[in-house]
């Protein structure tokens, strides 16, 4: 039984389409909780993390849209992760990407003994800085800040240390910007792309990714639900073909909870704007009931 503790981030600030911000919500009344409860977990949740409205806060010039906003908002769940009980399991409910900054540093500070891996389950890489971002997107960036590229505001609200690059695995890649592919070969990036699942299968590619983070002592799951195909979760801000099936999902997840590494968790990027009666979320919640130690039999 694990002391499972909910945050809501409803933000999408660093979003390029809307919707996101109702993530959270969408993921609750798709029953996360009682779902993480019938497995025999305690189950806390902690409200939402307040959000500025876009609508009242200025963008900001440039590269790095609603910048200080974000970066408020990251400081604060970092802070509020951080500071739950020892033993809490904290998961991250976005939200776009960009809270994933605020949730892995608020792990790694809640953890200051263990070392924290992050395994990062995403079509993109999320790993743009100002000067390489298309758009501006802040959700576009994320990895990029944690191992300590980009925007210097938002790299100094976590209040950590950049991550290790041997401490980081991406997981479903499909969609890359020719600098962010620069960037995975230069540092080094482990990163497990559709390719390689459909080569090797899921399996093969999950035990990868744990062979990979072998030497961490707990893992940080980011699970950013455009990594499954459109097909089983249309409701995303980013939609790309050919992603993970559904069952592909479950066997992910289901393995991951048998490492009996997983610390701390991101449910982010439902948007269910884009979706169809919030089928996305509800395929979301049965992946983390997975990933919290449902199994067929
Ligand atoms: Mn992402």
């Amino acid at each position: 039984m694990r002391d499972i503790q909910l945050l809501g981030v409803p933000m999408d600030l660093g979003a390029g389409r809307r919707g996101v911000d109702m993530g959270a919500s969408a993921l609750r009344l798709a029953r996360l909780g009682d779902t993480l409860a019938q497995l025999g977990h305690r189950v806390r949740d902690l409200g939402n993390v307040e959000v500025p409205v876009a609508e009242s806060v200025p963008h900001g010039a440039g590269s790095t849209r609603y910048g200080d906003a974000i970066a408020h908002v990251c400081a604060t769940v970092a802070a509020t992760v951080a500071g739950l009980p020892a033993a809490a399991v904290p998961v991250v409910l976005g939200g776009d990407h960009a809270v994933a900054l605020g949730s892995v540093a608020g792990a790694v500070r809640h953890a200051p003994e263990r070392r924290t891996g992050v395994l990062w389950i995403d079509a993109h890489a999320d790993l743009n800085t100002p000067e390489t971002s298309p758009s501006g997107n802040v959700h576009g960036m994320p990895l990029a800040l944690l191992l300590g590229h980009g925007d210097e505001r938002l790299r100094v609200a976590t209040g950590i240390r950049p991550l290790r690059t041997e401490d980081v695995v991406l997981l479903g890649l499909r969609s890359v910007d020719p600098e962010e592919r620069r960037f995975i070969r230069e540092h080094g990036v482990t990163a497990l792309t559709m390719s390689d699942v459909d080569r090797n299968g899921i399996a093969e590619v999950t035990r990868t990714a744990l062979a990979a983070l072998a030497h961490v002592d707990t893992l940080h799951v980011s699970f950013d639900a455009d990594v499954l195909d459109p097909a089983v979760a249309p409701g995303v801000g980013t939609p790309v073909p050919g992603g993970l099936g559904y069952r592909e999902a479950h066997l992910l997840m289901e393995s991951l909870h048998e490492s009996g590494r997983v610390s701390s968790v991101d449910l982010v990027e439902v948007n269910p704007i884009l979706d169809h009666g919030n089928r996305t979320a509800g395929v979301v919640v049965e992946l983390a009931a997975s990933l919290f130690g449902r199994t067929i039999l």
